[in-house]
Parts: structure tokens; C-alpha cells; sequence
């Protein structure tokens, strides 16, 4: 009788994401896969189960093709008919314990060296996560380990290209560069003083109460709204033909303009250019830290309100070297915001007013503060390198 050979690893390092809900799975998976990629030069492929999603932030892909290459990164649509031919690779990473198709476990199972078998977790500051990245657990006779990105210096680190801060800095640093960019995306030029602003949350009851603040602020506001959810919670105020892609609105002080949709390095250059950013959800949240300028947070919203406990952790972190006044007002703006309450948060904008020049000093400092934990993508390198080591 033939003896069956056990499967043999291929050189891949195996991502696979499952699309929950928005765009923060797929956001976050395919900056890690071009990093590794591109910057540690390794195979990488990512596993997508929802292309159409994919699309929206990345316009090259074509969601037809099964297979296709883009930026040196190998993209396999992951369909329930996952072909049992195809192989783990040395390193197999679930993003947010999403559930590996069960041909690729069984050829795991079968294999005498089976790869490292990662699960990358959510984003969180809170220091539970100290005593539990890197824990290995136990499974069919297979090692998982639980990888936690954090700002601590026991934590896996955040997500972080090598040359993003200098990149940042050149383009924060050019005179023209808000000009050019109102100019690239056909927005109305830039008045003197005038404060930018991005808003990219959730729907938010208060969210109204903002604009309408606005509108009396002493200088122009320009807020600038990619399409999405954020305008369900601006029917009331704005006319439905605005609620669009290239939609424009004036009102007192404030300009509002909507825009399309953009690959995440058009995003990043609209946190770079924008004063004040409203971002949501894990990524975004970390773009506008590495954006270096004022920002607030709308966390995912989960149920039994358990995000709240994530928003104090984090909202400690980042105020801890702020003077108390400041800290106390960022405080009341990310709780008033989260909770919805229209009167708090006008109020705490408006306090924040006096300390705003502090605030953007600070901003630019907390970069360095957070990536306590250095650079997630080394660390993930770094950790399989030893697993690989261990077992050889
Ligand atoms: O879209 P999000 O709310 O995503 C998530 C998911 O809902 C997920 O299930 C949840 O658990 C998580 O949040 C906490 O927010 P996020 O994480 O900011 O993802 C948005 C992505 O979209 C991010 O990578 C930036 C990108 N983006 C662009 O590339 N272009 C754009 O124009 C915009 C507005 C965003």
C-alpha cells in the first residue's frame, strides 16, 4: 500500500481575513500584508471573503479573479469551496479569530512541522493584554498563539510602516500642500485660517449639535466627510443631494464638502492635511494618531456597552502627560461623543478651544509615546522567527 505523504508547509506566510462588518477587518489586514511583504520581503498571502468590501479600499482589485497580485502581495478570494489542494504556508495568521477553513486545519493537523499558527486580536489599550500576547493555547494537537497589538511596551506593538513619519512630516511640512490637495480633489480652495476637519464615525445623535457649533466657530470650518455612515445622522441638517460623493454645503462659518471613498494612502493624506480628525473603528483610529494632530476617537460600539471600558483605558493613556486641564477636556469630548450627549460635547469642544495649542503639541508627541511596544509587523517577525527557531 502507497503511504500518504504528510502535507508539506509552502514558504507563505497564510493571512486570512473575514470581512464582520465596514472596513476595518480588510483595513487592517492589508496594511499588515504589504508591510510584511514589502519591507521584510516575504510571501504573503491574504485570504479575503468579501472582495466587494476589499474594493472600496483598494480600486485595483478586479473581484472577479480568485487569484490576482497587488502590491507584491498574493490575494485569494476565500470562498466556502476552499480547494483542499491548497497548502498552509510556514505561517498561518487568523485576523480577529475568524475561522480557518477546515481542509487547511486538517492539512495542519497532518503535517510534522505545522506552521506558526497566529491569531492577530482587536486593538486595545487596556493592560489585561500585558499577561496574555504571546500565550500559546492548545487545539487538535495544534499551537495557537494570541498575538494583541497595544500601546504598552508588553504588547505586540501597533501597525506602523518604517518610513510613515518622515513621509508624514515632508507633507505636513510643504506651504502649498493644503492648496494642492483641495486642488487634486477638486474642493473648493482653502480661505486663510480656516480649520479642517475630516469625519469619519459611525451615525451619532450629536453629530448635528457639532455642525450646527461650527457654523458660529470665529474662524471658516471646513469638514471634510467621506460617504458613508456618518451621514445617516446628518439628514436633519443637510439637503439629501449633498449626502453624496461631491455633495457641498455653506452655512455660517462651516463648509461642508462629502467625498468619495479612497485607498487608504489618500486617507492618510487627508488626516495629514486636516487640523482636527473624527475617526472611528481600529485603524482609522490609528491613522490619525500617526497624523500626529488633534483627533477623537468614536469606538465601535458594542453591546452591554463594553467599549466604554476600551475608551477609558485608551482616553488614560493618551491624556497621562497632557496638563490636567487638558487632559480633563479631551476626556469630555471622547465621552460626550461616544455617549451621544449634543450639550457636553458642544461644551467640551468649546473649553477645548483655550488649550488647542497644547493639544496640537501634544499631538505630535504621542506617536512616539505609543509605539511603546515598537512596530507591530518586527514584532510578528521577530516572534515567528523564535517559533520557527524553537522548532527546528
Ligand atoms: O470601518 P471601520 O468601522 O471598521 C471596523 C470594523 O467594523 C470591525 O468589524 C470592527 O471590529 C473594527 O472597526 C473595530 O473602521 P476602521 O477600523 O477605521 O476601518 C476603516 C478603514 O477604511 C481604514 O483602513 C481606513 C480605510 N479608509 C480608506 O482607505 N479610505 C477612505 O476614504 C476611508 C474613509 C477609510
Amino acid at each position: 500500500m502507497m503511504k500518504t505523504m504528510p502535507p508539506i508547509a509552502t514558504s507563505y506566510w497564510d493571512i486570512f481575513c473575514s470581512v464582520v462588518d465596514n472596513y476595518g477587518d480588510i483595513g487592517v489586514t492589508w496594511r499588515l500584508a504589504r508591510q510584511l511583504a514589502n519591507e521584510y520581503q516575504l510571501p504573503v498571502r491574504l485570504w479575503i471573503d468579501d472582495l466587494a468590501s476589499f474594493q472600496r479600499l483598494c480600486s485595483q482589485l478586479d473581484t472577479t479573479l480568485s487569484e490576482q497580485t497587488i502590491d507584491n502581495v498574493l490575494i485569494g478570494h476565500w470562498n466556502p469551496n476552499f480547494p483542499a489542494n491548497v497548502h498552509p504556508g510556514q505561517v498561518v495568521i487568523e485576523a480577529f479569530a475568524c475561522e480557518l477553513p477546515l481542509s487547511l486545519r486538517h492539512s495542519m493537523q497532518q503535517m510534522e512541522r505545522p506552521p506558526v499558527w497566529l491569531n492577530l486580536e482587536y486593538l486595545t489599550a487596556e493592560s489585561w493584554i500585558d499577561g496574555c500576547h504571546g500565550l500559546p493555547s492548545r487545539q487538535d494537537q495544534l499551537t495557537k498563539f494570541f498575538f494583541f497589538p497595544g500601546f504598552s511596551v508588553k504588547s505586540g506593538g501597533l501597525l506602523c510602516e518604517n518610513t510613515l513619519f518622515a513621509t508624514r512630516q515632508q507633507w505636513q511640512q510643504q506651504s502649498e500642500q493644503r492648496q494642492q490637495f483641495c486642488r487634486h480633489r477638486h474642493l473648493l480652495p482653502p480661505q486663510p485660517n480656516e480649520l479642517f476637519i475630516s469625519l469619519f464615525s459611525y451615525e451619532n445623535a450629536a453629530l448635528p449639535a457639532l455642525l450646527k457649533r461650527w457654523q458660529s466657530h470665529p474662524t471658516p470650518v471646513r469638514c471634510l466627510i467621506p460617504a458613508g455612515r456618518t451621514l445617516n445622522s446628518l439628514s436633519s441638517l443637510l439637503p439629501a443631494d449633498v449626502c453624496q460623493a461631491g455633495g457641498c454645503w455653506q452655512q455660517g462659518a462651516l463648509t461642508v464638502e462629502v467625498l468619495p471613498m479612497t485607498d487608504q494612502t489618500a486617507y492618510d493624506q487627508l488626516l495629514w492635511s486636516c487640523d482636527f480628525n473624527i475617526v472611528r473603528g481600529e485603524d482609522s483610529f490609528l491613522r490619525a494618531q500617526w497624523a500626529a494632530r488633534p483627533f477623537l476617537w468614536h469606538i465601535y460600539p458594542q453591546e452591554d456597552e463594553a467599549h466604554l471600558e476600551k475608551l477609558q483605558a485608551f482616553i488614560e493613556r493618551y491624556t497621562q502627560n497632557m496638563a490636567p486641564e487638558l487632559a480633563t477636556a479631551v476626556q469630555q469630548l471622547f465621552l460626550s461623543f461616544n455617549q451621544a450627549h449634543p450639550a457636553e460635547l458642544i461644551q467640551s469642544w468649546s473649553a477645548l478651544q483655550a488649550y488647542w495649542s497644547e493639544w496640537q503639541q501634544q499631538a505630535q508627541q504621542w506617536p512616539q509615546t505609543a509605539l511603546a511596544g515598537g512596530n507591530l509587523a518586527s514584532q510578528l517577525v521577530h516572534f515567528v522567527e523564535k517559533q520557527l527557531e524553537c522548532c527546528a
